[in-house]
């Protein structure tokens, strides 16, 4: 049982037609055959938002299977940076797959492995000597960063903080805060996981140093120094809320794991690869972590992720204590190569500073005519408003659900995050232009205006 999809662009790429385009309303009668299907097929527990079935995608549009060419403002979230189906991903992906397509790295090692190691831990911040393993996953490049951290410090507890979000799996959701949809009813967690406040300068009013201060009490009092192993903390939060800590709260963080030997890993799953308009987010606050997680971005699309880090540290685990039948696969390795000399070598940093120039000016456009607007923050191609009640500043769901839904009707694809499921999140490919970018956004304040 397959549909036979007969429309006029079905190849993606940066050649597809640049356009919004609505053949039919969302989703069109193809797409839902494709949705009714995966209802009776997939488990209820794996949701969709945009209720459409891709074709294709390329520079910043999705194509779905009735034809409409929807305007893509969140990259899949945040993995389709350098561009869907890049021309020099897709080659690169081509090319290995037609050499060999698995032997596993810890039976036999191959060379596109160790240049994605060499190029991470050449990229990261930082001049010290750096080692790098590889995973498939966000969350389990998290979980080996935690491992890591613990066989080096000899130490078990790990603290995360208010907002987080690590991950799916059990350590992972341990770490990730938010209880609905991420961790209601799928407990025992794992143990020996604290949590500490964070810096959300909306909302607490703190400057980084007060923030920090609060922080380190908890976890001394509550915790105590020499029981961690490790602080996880995103740079800038992404499910969260796209929260951007203030000024000197992660510096004070870092400085505190360094003068009492604890590992501090920074999650730059979802900010890292010139999404914020640096290479990694860690270098927007001045501040050099221990070990790193990567993952999303990375690889144009291809499931990869790693922990980079400390030499010392990332040797610190027996040989055979890390690894994994796919981490690091030879297809995702050569996709990861490709998309790292894209970002290395197509301006993408620069680019992603100019779309955060635009998202910023008009969403501040927007504020400035809607006190529903409380808050508009982010880096680069990675920016939010959060939607409050102008009277009480209390969180509206409600009406950031209904512009999502609203912008999804018509041709234009935005995420919501955020604890209290009122922020609408901006990552938009690095590879559309500014034309589209502007016409997403006018649809998103046509559709703020119209609830
Ligand atoms: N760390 C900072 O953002 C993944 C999750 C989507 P995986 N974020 C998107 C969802 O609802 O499942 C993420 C992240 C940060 C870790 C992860 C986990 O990465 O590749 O999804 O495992």
């Amino acid at each position: 049982m397959s549909i036979d999809i007969d429309i006029a662009a079905p190849v993606g790429g940066p050649a597809l037609p640049q356009e919004r385009r609505l053949v039919t309303s969302i989703p069109g009668p193809r797409s839902q055959e494709v949705l009714d299907r995966k209802a009776a097929a997939v488990s209820a527990g794996i949701g969709h938002t945009v209720p459409v079935a891709a074709v294709a995608a390329g520079g910043g549009v999705v194509v779905d299977a009735d034809g409409n060419s929807l305007i893509d403002l969140g990259s899949g979230i945040a993995v389709t940076t350098v561009g869907n189906a890049h021309p020099a991903v897709v080659a690169a992906v081509q090319e290995q797959a037609a050499r060999f397509t698995h032997t596993c790295f810890m039976i036999s090692p191959y060379e596109p492995y160790v240049a994605v190691a060499e190029a991470l831990n050449r990229l990261t911040p930082g001049d010290h000597m750096k080692k790098s393993a590889l995973f498939n996953s966000g969350a389990e490049a998290v979980e080996n960063a935690v491992k890591i951290a613990r066989i080096h410090t000899k130490r078990q507890a790990v603290i995360a903080f208010d907002h987080a979000y690590h991950g799916r799996t059990n350590l992972t959701m341990a770490l990730t805060a938010k209880a609905m949809p991420y961790k209601s009813g799928f407990g025992p967690f794992a143990g020996e996981v604290y949590r500490a406040p964070l810096s959300y300068p909306f909302h607490d009013g703190l400057n980084g140093a007060d923030a920090a201060a609060r922080a380190i009490s908890v976890i001394e009092k509550q915790v105590g120094a020499g029981n961690v192993a490790a602080v996880i903390i995103e740079p800038i939060q992404g499910e969260g809320g796209f929260i951007v800590p203030a000024d000197g709260f992660l510096p004070a963080i870092v400085e505190w794991c360094r003068a009492n030997g604890v590992v501090f890993i920074a999650d730059e799953v979802q900010t890292g690869f010139a999404r914020t308009g640096a290479m990694f987010a860690s270098e927007l606050f001045g501040i050099v972590p221990d070990l790193i997680t990567t993952a999303k971005g990375i690889a144009g699309g291809l499931p990869l992720a790693a922990v980079t880090g400390r030499a010392e540290i990332m040797d610190a685990s027996h040989t055979g204590g890390l690894g994994g039948t796919y981490g690091g696969n030879p297809i995702a390795c050569a996709a990861a190569l490709a998309a790292i000399d894209a970002f290395e070598n197509d301006g993408l940093i620069e680019r992603a500073n100019a779309i955060g120039d635009i998202l910023r000016s008009r969403l501040e456009a927007m504020q400035a005519a809607d006190p529903r607007i409380g808050d508009v923050r982010g880096r680069g191609a990675m920016s939010a408003a959060e939607f409050v009640d102008p009277a009480t500043g209390e969180p509206d769901a409600a009406l950031t659900a209904a512009v999502a839904k609203a912008c999804i009707a018509e041709g234009v694809i935005v995420l919501t995050c955020g604890t209290y499921g009122n922020v609408i999140r901006f990552l938009p490919p690095l590879s559309i232009g500014d034309d589209l970018l502007n016409e997403g956004l006018d649809v998103v304040a046509a559709a703020l205006a119209a609830h």
